[in-house]
């Protein structure tokens, strides 16, 4: 189970909270913020890490990995700061959990995703719901993770 949670760490984190066949237990439990080593950037007020999160296999080895979004991250284009301007962070699952070494981040100016970065976009999970499904994101291997366009096929 991932959470987002206000108010612990200053810019927002995602915790993990361990399930048994009791129910959930914070023995084990993970907090990831934008301070953890590995991950891109740094925690500032107002980030709101967490503000969404999708819990998916996004590489297909099996461990579950979190994409969250931070719309109020700014991000600096050209030189010039636009606030606001939202950054998305894939979390790798691994073996002992989820972890911030490989943590790959996401915004409008990142090579392949569409538009660019301006103030107050407040871009948050790129991915759009899979069509037909009421929740979206079930596992697309088909589709990117991050803007749900489809991969090209392997030659
Ligand atoms: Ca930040
Ligand atoms: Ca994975
Ligand atoms: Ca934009």
């Amino acid at each position: 189970m991932a959470l987002a949670e206000s108010g612990a760490k200053v810019g927002g984190q995602v915790i993990v909270v361990p399930g048994t066949s009791t129910g959930f237990t914070t023995t084990g439990m993970t907090m990831i913020h934008q301070d953890t080593t590995g991950v891109p950037g740094a925690a500032e007020a107002g980030d709101a890490m967490g503000w969404s999160v999708s819990a998916d296999d996004y590489n297909l080895d099996d461990y579950a990995d979190v994409l969250t979004g931070l719309p109020n991250e700014d991000i600096t284009r050209s030189g010039a700061n636009q606030s606001n301007a939202g950054l998305a962070l894939l979390l790798k699952g691994t073996s002992a959990g989820l972890t911030g070494s490989g943590a790959l981040s996401y915004n409008q100016d990142t090579s392949g995703i569409t538009g660019w970065t301006e103030a107050n976009d407040k871009l948050r999970l790129l991915r759009p719901p899979h069509p037909g499904h009421p929740r979206g994101l079930p596992p697309r291997p088909d589709l990117d993770p991050v803007t749900g366009n489809r991969t090209p096929a392997a030659t």
